[in-house]
């Protein structure tokens, strides 16, 4: 008798048709093979192997390069149950329409069976995904960024408890690209794309949002957040979580090397894209990292920026779309290195600075996170890691304080569902604009976000030990355009403040918005930063927050009744409290 995976793998393969069926097992001579079917395609180099061992640099189309949002979907019978910030397709049609796409996508080629756990093996928290892909990239990515192979197909054994996931890079064409979700069958169908969270379907596709569906109603919680154990003196680690949008400094905030090592804080590292959170008999929220690697953003990643990173790049690692060096390295605009002279672009061309930057801006590298000097010795913590904070973050050049604090669970759920940031390169579209991203969720919540809001307010009520809520923002800018706070290794300042919040010290002052430190609750010894500028991050100026509000208003009236009250009473509230507060 065939298990579940297997007829469901017969099935896909009946779709279809592949030359050939390969079931992988995860080990290193299985992926040796499956690097070299990489390199014989010719999209991938083998990179130097002296300074850069088992490293590989893979090239993608370009024009498939980021998360395509407007070809994501949303599959459910009733187009409501979507919402207004997804894209909808009836299951139907979107069956017959990409249906057609996937008949005889793997014609002459190989289809993979890719059985992998999401999170580690054996935690009441994991779950089993199986994605079938024609593409051995995706294989060897999958192999880096979840726990693939045997030791899943042994997790799953002949339950049907697991959720499949159909991919093929079809022609990648971006006219024949579509991802489909089927939240209620616990399906994923994607074609045409070979990149990140369109193709590797155990991260955004499920670990997010077919998972924030069955966190709904199940009761836990599938959020963007990567989760990090900060370490006081004496000793002991508190874990907070932290959701910001693509792009806005997750990976960057989860590995830092803090400023204030010498005083006895540093960072630890569980996870820093995605966090499966279930209470815990302690009545804590308990949070895995459901992922094993990071697929992080290279433009920018420095050993300034992120030495931890920069540390664990250096063997193991596949990088996707940086350039390269004639000493076949990878490089990138911001690596803290000049150029060098026959430097080739992501594109395989000479670079030439009148033509622009050489590494893709959404360029990434895939590590295993255990290559990280700064994992948490927890990470793989069957039960998960109490989390005693909630940090929602994002990019707003004019508006958001360094930091501010939520006067309580329904004030936090509405700043999150306020949050707004401006674009970036995570996502193809212009870069800049200031949306609305709720959560960090916007483009990877499963179901309407009006329930999404409602489930927040009641989980709320249910977690014995709620984690505190604090907005933060790394990217607020002064008059010359240039950030006002240095960011990476001194914002564990601003973690301290929080540390000491949720221990109920900590000096602040109340605002309209929120809890803000006071001048001398946030510790700046060591730093050089100019009492203006300090005066301009801590700034809650009422007329730009007036603007903000009135946006938000607008986006909260797309959701109609659906939108729960307290949102609108929180929200109505703030207006009340800027009213009445005296303008200084
Ligand atoms: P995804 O993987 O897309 O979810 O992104 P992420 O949230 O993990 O963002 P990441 O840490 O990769 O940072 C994205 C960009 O923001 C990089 O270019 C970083 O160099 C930059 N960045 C990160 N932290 C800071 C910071 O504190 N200050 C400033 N100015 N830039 C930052
Ligand atoms: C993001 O865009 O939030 C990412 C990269 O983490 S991707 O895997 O492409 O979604
Ligand atoms: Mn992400």
């Amino acid at each position: 008798m065939a298990t579940p995976m297997e007829a469901w793998v017969e099935e896909a393969a009946r779709l279809t048709k592949p030359d050939q069926v390969v079931f992988c097992d995860g080990s290193e001579a299985e992926n040796q093979n499956i690097l070299q079917t990489m390199l014989n395609q010719g999209d991938s180099y083998q990179l130097n192997q002296k300074t850069y061992p088992n490293c590989y640099l893979h090239r993608s189309n370009p024009s498939d390069v980021a998360r395509t949002e407007h070809l994501t979907f949303i599959s459910t019978p009733q187009k409501d149950d979507v919402g207004p910030t997804n894209n909808w397709m009836d299951p139907e049609g979107a069956k017959f329409k990409v249906g057609k796409l996937l008949d005889g996508a793997m014609r002459g080629r190989i289809m993979y069976v890719v059985p992998y756990i999401m999170g580690p093996a054996g935690s009441p928290i994991s779950k089993v995904g199986v994605e079938v892909t024609d593409s051995p990239y995706v294989v060897a990515s999958m192999r880096i960024m979840s726990r693939m192979g045997k030791v899943a197909t042994d997790q799953l054994g002949n339950s049907s408890d697991f959720v499949p996931g159909l991919h093929s890079i079809g022609d990648l064409d971006p006219l024949r690209r579509y991802i489909v979700h089927f939240p209620q069958e616990r399906l994923i169908w994607s074609v045409g794309s070979g990149y990140g969270g369109n193709a590797l379907l155990g991260k955004k596709c499920f670990a997010l949002r077919i998972a924030s569906y069955m966190a709904r109603q199940q009761g836990w919680m599938a959020e963007h957040m990567l989760i990090l154990g900060l370490e006081s003196p004496g000793g002991r680690v508190t874990y907070m979580a932290a959701a910001f949008p693509s792009a806005c400094g997750k990976t960057n905030l989860a590995m830092m090397v803090s400023s204030l090592q010498d005083m006895g804080y540093k960072v630890w590292t569980i996870g820093d894209d995605i966090s499966w959170m279930k209470i815990g008999p302690d009545g804590y929220l308990r949070a895995i990292n459901p992922e094993a690697g990071f697929f992080g953003v290279a433009p920018g990643t420095s050993m300034k920026t992120n030495p931890n990173v920069m540390a664990a790049l250096h063997h193991n690692t596949i990088f996707t779309n940086t350039g390269m060096t004639p000493e076949f390295e990878p490089w990138w605009e911001g690596i803290g290195t000049e150029p060098p002279p026959g430097l080739i672009t992501w594109r395989g061309e000479k670079w030439d600075p009148s033509k622009g930057v050489a590494a893709q801006p959404n360029s990434r590298y895939t590590v295993p996170a255990k290559q990280s000097p700064s994992i948490d010795p927890r990470w793989e913590a069957p039960e998960g890691v109490p989390i005693s904070a909630f940090i929602f973050g994002g990019r707003r050049a004019r508006l958001a304080p360094l930091v501010y604090e939520s006067f309580n669970w329904q004030h936090g759920v509405f700043v999150g569902a306020t949050m707004a940031s401006e674009t970036t390169a995570a996502a193809t579209g212009d870069v800049g604009i200031t949306r609305r991203d709720p959560m960090a969720m916007l483009p990877f919540c499963g179901y309407n976000m009006a329930d999404y809001f409602q489930h927040w307010l009641e989980m709320g009520k249910k977690i014995p030990h709620p984690p505190k809520i604090f907005h933060v923002n790394w990217f607020r800018k002064g008059a010359d355009g240039k950030f006002l706070w240095p960011g990476y290794g001194e914002n564990v300042r601003v973690l301290k403040w929080i540390l000491e919040r949720v221990e109920g010290r900590g000096s602040a002052q109340e605002t309209p918005i929120g809890y803000v430190p006071t001048r001398n609750g946030l510790t700046l010894e060591g730093l050089k930063i100019a009492p203006e500028a300090l005066d301009e991050l801590f700034r809650v100026d009422a007329d730009n927050w007036a603007t903000d509000l009135a946006d938000s208003k607008e986006f909260f009236a797309k959701f109609g009744d659906r939108l729960p009250a307290e949102i609108r009473k929180e929200h109505e509230a703030v207006g009340k409290r800027f009213q009445q507060s005296v303008p200084a």
